[in-house]
């Protein structure tokens, strides 16, 4: 497989004891440390999860052969990196807990789901409540503050230096920032979008007061790190109204089980249902070899979870988290536009995820280096159409890029 289509990672972050690693094996099907206490999780645990995408090979009417990616009766799953991490506690940022460790981990990631115990039964250390005594919207600004308070850190050792350095006109605050924050996942368009979002000057920093910084790394950290909230323990009281609460305070928020989907995909793995993530049923395969408490476990999921929430929301969390916070897309490039296949005669063999906006020359470039440089244009599949360079590609798009170099 290549490692192309999950170069995307997404961060598995929250308080101790919420359910992240029940969440990441529930993804992943690696078997993981799960405890009912916290600081379960030490070290972090790295895995593949899957985006779930409908394939387009029955739209045109073809058999397909999967390279980079999986189909299962019609649905696309597309690798992604994902990684769990260990819990975090208040005052992380200044190294309590395993706070450090938690924060280097998350430099790599593109998207954060923040898996919060939205039945409020765990504290702000993850140590075990009453049932509905915690308030998820607390734990979600707590979080927003430590990654921010981290940034903050990390850029007030210099901050002096910048200052001079932007205000000389030797190089510009932009660029400073770019360098001083690239290590931490931070872009220039990051940089630059956050600027658009402020009435801060980037040319005169030296004006800024200490709450001028917090309010754009604030703002830098929402932009570079988009975060989903997982409202996990969905299936315990008080979990649906704490997720109405986080809804009406703005956040995006998925309800979630992670122990329903852990149990589905266990039980799909045995050969016991038949149940692909995000499906909003399961089927029984083999009734005799349930025993009466698995079934009623699995009638209990389906009722209280599957039919109440539409899925059990690991599947959602992810897809929503590439799909709407990202603004990714799928694309199938083929060799061969005629089979829809590779040179070896592979059809539908690849599906790339692009950030929304990428032009088919671009695609042409992620695939490598050479077809872009001597892209010539390309097929769009669907419409039958040649397409230019600068055509941006769509969602669920089928091209055949057209060069002057043929790959063998
Ligand atoms: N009721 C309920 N319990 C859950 C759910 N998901 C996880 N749990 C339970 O929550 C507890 C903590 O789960 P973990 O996955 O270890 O939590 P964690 O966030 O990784 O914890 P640390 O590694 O300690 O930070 C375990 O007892 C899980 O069985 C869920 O959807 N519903
Ligand atoms: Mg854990």
């Amino acid at each position: 497989m290549s490692t192309q289509s999950y170069s995307k990672k997404l961060g598995i972050v929250g308080k101790p004891n919420t359910g992240k690693s029940t969440f990441f094996s529930a993804a992943t099907l690696i078997p993981v440390d799960i405890g009912n206490y916290p600081f379960t999780t030490i070290k972090p645990n790295r895995g593949i999860g899957y985006l779930r995408t409908p394939c387009v090979h029955q739209e045109f009417d073809v058999e397909d052969n999967p390279k980079n990616s999986l189909c299962l009766d019609g649905i696309r799953l597309v690798p992604i990196e994902m990684i769990d991490v260990a819990g975090l506690v208040p005052g992380a940022w200044e190294g309590r807990g395993l706070g450090n460790q938690f924060l280097d981990e998350i430099r790599r990631a593109d998207a954060l789901l923040h898996v919060v115990d939205a039945s409020g039964s765990t504290d702000c250390e993850g140590k075990i409540c009453r049932k509905g005594e915690n308030d998820p919207l607390e734990d979600v600004k707590f979080l927003e503050n430590e990654i921010t308070m981290w940034l903050n850190q990390i850029l007030k050792k210099d901050w002096g230096k910048m200052v001079r350095t932007a205000e000389s006109g030797r190089e510009d605050l932009i660029s400073i920032l770019e360098s001083q924050l690239s290590g931490l996942g931070i872009k220039r368009f990051h940089i630059l979008e956050s600027f658009r979002k402020t009435d801060l000057k980037a040319d005169k920093p030296s004006h800024w007061n200490e709450n001028d910084i917090l309010k754009f790394l604030d703002i830098l950290r929402a932009v570079s790190k988009p975060t989903l909230i997982v409202a996990n323990k969905i299936d315990l009281p008080y979990a649906e109204n704490n997720v109405k609460r986080m809804k009406q305070a703005g956040y995006q928020v998925v309800p979630c089980s992670a122990e329903a989907e852990l149990a589905l995909r266990r039980a799909g793995e045995k050969g016991l249902i038949e149940y692909t993530p995000g499906d909003c049923k399961l089927k029984v395969k083999n009734v005799e070899k349930l025993s009466g408490a698995q079934k009623n476990a699995l009638n209990v999921i389906q009722e209280q979870i599957l039919y109440k929430f539409g899925s059990s929301g690991v599947q959602e969390a992810i897809n929503t988290a590439f799909f709407a916070m990202l603004q990714m897309i799928t694309v199938y490039p083929v060799e061969d536009s005629e089979h829809l296949s590779d040179h070896k005669g592979r059809v539908l063999p690849d599906v790339y995820l692009v950030p929304y906006g990428t032009t088919a020359r671009e695609l042409a470039y992620i695939i490598h280096t050479e077809l872009g440089d001597s892209f010539i244009n390309a097929i769009d599949i669907r419409g039958k159409n040649r397409i230019g360079e600068d055509y941006v590609l769509k969602d669920r798009d089928v091209v055949s890029i057209v060069s002057a170099k043929k790959r063998g």
